[in-house]
């Protein structure tokens, strides 16, 4: 009567088999997968740039149309150089940094300011990928800015 014993432990060796593949499974979706999407690989040079802060400025009188407001405007800043950016309102009236349309960095998350960048505060941003991003300031859309983020060719 050997043959029911074996079969039964093969039974209870299968279901084993299951629970315990079941169990690396959900261990593997709940905790390891999440911490890879939240943290994608991005290497040093990229996340420390080279150049250190790249600065666009919000000058005094932005806020009247017609004048400068983002200074510089239109820059390409480069992946490993320029890619940290910081935009810093030195005028006497609050701005946003908005983006046109929803945009993303898979590392950084969303771009743009949330609510609005005070008086000689800052609002900074790290790319980590080639992207264009047209902007505008939320309260006074005819400033408008883009930035271009590119690979760097070295
Ligand atoms: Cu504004």
């Amino acid at each position: 009567m050997s043959a029911p014993t074996s079969s039964h432990a093969y039974g209870i060796g299968v279901i084993a088999l299951i629970v315990g593949m079941s169990a690396v499974m959900v261990f593997y979706t709940s905790f390891y997968i999440p911490e890879s999407l939240l943290k994608p690989s991005v290497s040093e040079h990229i996340l420390n740039p080279e150049d250190g802060d790249f600065i666009i400025e919000i000058v005094l009188g932005a806020v009247i149309d017609g004048n400068e407001n983002y200074v510089p405007n239109k820059p390409t800043v480069l992946l490993g150089f320029t890619n940290k950016v910081i935009w810093q309102n030195n005028d006497d009236t609050p701005h946003t940094v908005t983006p046109d349309h929803r945009q993303s960095d898979s590392y950084s998350g969303d771009f743009g300011s949330s609510g609005v960048v005070k008086p000689g505060e800052t609002y900074e941003f790290l790319f980590t990928e080639s992207q264009t991003v047209p902007y505008h300031c939320e309260p006074h859309p005819w400033m408008t800015g883009t930035i271009t983020v590119e690979k760097s060719r070295f």
